[in-house]
Parts: C-alpha cells; sequence; structure tokens
C-alpha cells in the first residue's frame, strides 16, 4: 500500500480547513470547519427538524448570534445601586423595606421577586469600620422574614435568624437591628427564613465594610461587586440574566476588583478568559499568600475578592463554568458577560469584535 507523506496530508488539511500555510498562526486561535464539509454523522442538535444537518447547524449558529447580538440587553430596574442613609446622633441609618416587585430579568422575562427596596439584589450597604449602625426593616411582604448580617461581628441579638436570636417579622412589622461594623470586609445581607426560597427570590444584596485607614487598601482604579444566584428565577448576575447582564469594563494598565457573592443554592465556578484573576480575599479576610486563577469555585455563602490585570485588549468572555448555567444549544444564557479591555490611552484604535471573525470573513 503507498504510503502518503507527511507533508501532502498536512497540506490537504489546511486546505479542507480553508486556510493555507501562511494563514496558520492567525487563524489557530479560531478555526471554524469550512461550511461545505461533509457532515459524516448529523449534529445532535439538529434533531432530525430538518432533516438536513448543515440547516441544522444553520438553525443553531443563528440562535446563537442572535442571543450575542441582543447583548447587552436593556431591561427595566438595576439592582445593587448605592444605598442612602441618614445620620441620627452618631448612627448610620438605613432602612429596608421587604416587598414584592415585578423584576425583569432579561427581556420579555418579568418574575415576582421578593425583594430589598424593590431591586435584585437589593442596594449595597456600604460603611465604614466602626461605624454604628442601624438598619430598620419594615416587612410589607405577604410573609415573614429576618436579616442576617451575612459575615459580620453583629452582636448575637441580632444575628437574624428566627427561633435562634429573634422573633420571625411578621408582615406589617417593623424591626430594627444595629451593630458595629466589623470586620472589614466584603460581606452580604439576605433572608434566614425559608431562604432557600426567600434568598433565591430576591431577598439578599451585599454590605461591604470599608477600612479607616484606606491606605490598607490594595491598590485598583475601579470595582465591581458580582452576586450570584440561581433558583426559580433562573441563573442570574446581579439579578440579570445573559443577555441583560452587564458588560464590565476597563483599560489595558488598570487593575480592576471583583467582589464575587454566591447567593444562591449551588456553587459556581467563574471562569474569565484571557487573563488571570488574583485572589486577595475570602469572606472578607486577606489571604496570606494571594494566588493567581482562571476559574474561581464559589460556593453558595463564599465571598472572593480578586484583582484582574488585563494581558491583552478585547471582550473577554466571563461565565460560571458549569456550562448548563451559561450556554445550550438556544445560545448563551444565565450566568455570563463580557470583560470588555480597551486599548491603553494612545494605542492603537481597537478592534473589540463580539464574535470571531476569522476563517469566513478572511479565508
Ligand atoms: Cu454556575
Amino acid at each position: 500500500m503507498e504510503m502518503v507523506p507527511s507533508a501532502f496530508t498536512r497540506r490537504r488539511f489546511l486546505a479542507a480547513l480553508g486556510i493555507g500555510t501562511v494563514g496558520v498562526a492567525a487563524a489557530s486561535a479560531c478555526v471554524t470547519l469550512p461550511t461545505n464539509a461533509p457532515a459524516a454523522t448529523p449534529h445532535p442538535a439538529d434533531h432530525g427538524e430538518t432533516g438536513s444537518a448543515g440547516a441544522g447547524a444553520a438553525d443553531m449558529d443563528a440562535k446563537h448570534e442572535a442571543k450575542i447580538k441582543a447583548f447587552p440587553a436593556a431591561t427595566k430596574g438595576k439592582g445593587g445601586q448605592p444605598m442612602p442613609f441618614r445620620m441620627e446622633g452618631d448612627r448610620k441609618v438605613f432602612e429596608v423595606t421587604c416587598q414584592m416587585a415585578d423584576w425583569e430579568v432579561e427581556p420579555g422575562k418579568v418574575v415576582k421577586a421578593m425583594t430589598y427596596n424593590g431591586t435584585m439584589p437589593g442596594p449595597e450597604i456600604r460603611v465604614t469600620e466602626g461605624d454604628k449602625v442601624r438598619v430598620v426593616v419594615k416587612n410589607e411582604l405577604p410573609e415573614s422574614t429576618a436579616i442576617h448580617w451575612h459575615g459580620l461581628y453583629t452582636d448575637n441579638l441580632a444575628d437574624g435568624v428566627p427561633g435562634v436570636t429573634q422573633p420571625p417579622i411578621k408582615p406589617g412589622e417593623t424591626y430594627i437591628y444595629e451593630f458595629t461594623a466589623a470586620p472589614v470586609g466584603s460581606h452580604m445581607y439576605h433572608s434566614h427564613h425559608d431562604a432557600a426560597t426567600q434568598v433565591t427570590a430576591g431577598l439578599l444584596g451585599a454590605f461591604i465594610v470599608e477600612p479607616k485607614d484606606r491606605s490598607k487598601l490594595p491598590k485598583y482604579d475601579s470595582e465591581y461587586t458580582l452576586i450570584l444566584n440561581d433558583g426559580s428565577h433562573g441563573f442570574t448576575l446581579n439579578g440579570k440574566a445573559f443577555p441583560a447582564t452587564e458588560p464590565l469594563k476597563m483599560r489595558m494598565g488598570e487593575t480592576l476588583l471583583i467582589r464575587y457573592m454566591n447567593e444562591g443554592l449551588m456553587a459556581h465556578p467563574m471562569h474569565l478568559h484571557g487573563m488571570p484573576m488574583e485572589v486577595i480575599a475570602k469572606d472578607g479576610y486577606p489571604l496570606p499568600n494571594p494566588y493567581l486563577c482562571d476559574t474561581q469555585f464559589i460556593a453558595p455563602g463564599d465571598r472572593y475578592d480578586v484583582l484582574v490585570r488585563p494581558v491583552n485588549p478585547g471582550t473577554w468572555a466571563f461565565h460560571c463554568h458549569i456550562l448548563n448555567h451559561a450556554e445550550s444549544a438556544e445560545g448563551m444564557f444565565g450566568m455570563v458577560t463580557v470583560l470588555v479591555v480597551e486599548p491603553a490611552a494612545g494605542a492603537a484604535a481597537p478592534t473589540l469584535p463580539y464574535v470571531c471573525k476569522l476563517d469566513r470573513e478572511t479565508a
């Protein structure tokens, strides 16, 4: 039998991909199989709907593209906005109303959410260590609730667990929590009553304690709190599902602080493409040995603070890596967003494609 020279095999292979040897380096980052390649077996996504593997592939590609082109989709309502407070003597007083609200998770999907002050997540509470805090909680829900200050060193009576440290806050009642803010770090507040339902339905928010001495903070240019949730409203990042999630933005040379908080029932390994994350704190506590990773496993209740320093500009996918929380034959959904990294000021004009433009358009 005649042997086929390896070089010939390689040329045939490259030709089948629609690229010559010159194009190999550029195309290696994004090789798409040629559209005219014979399909040996139908793709599972074809489902026999069209009787044609090619049409099935085109259908799936079109659904993916439509989802990506819809991003970032406008929806009503934005959670996690700063919660205002007033001073009463030396106390910072926050007012939280637990109330039902219509919440648009993604375009066309409006759910009945349980909320703090009408948004999911609730507003972000931000104080300084040592602040005397009072939170006045009014329950306008049709059921009882209570708020737990997750990660904070409260007096036991303010821990927010019905039956353990307080009675449930019944519908129509108002309850007051008082404590001194500590320790420094990324914390949370959420329901501790029928919590699997109430927290996933929206009774959750970030509670951030900053140090008195800000020189103790790591150096960063901007920050972003990313609250993960799952349950009856689906997989969400800050209360929104792709394509309604918010893109993160930064510039080359800058450092971004991301505060992850998992309020869901499942673990979510968050994966950032193209650059490492430096994990500097767990549950608000600075790590003695920060470490680099591109995927950080985040269990329910966990908080991780990470610093991001981009390696290359571009539009970098950023998603939960339990893939059925993020992508299906219908396209991307749920826990997906992007980190847009603009070139450094004065650098060449950016080309920031949402989809890879190699192969079909350039071959
Ligand atoms: Cu996930």
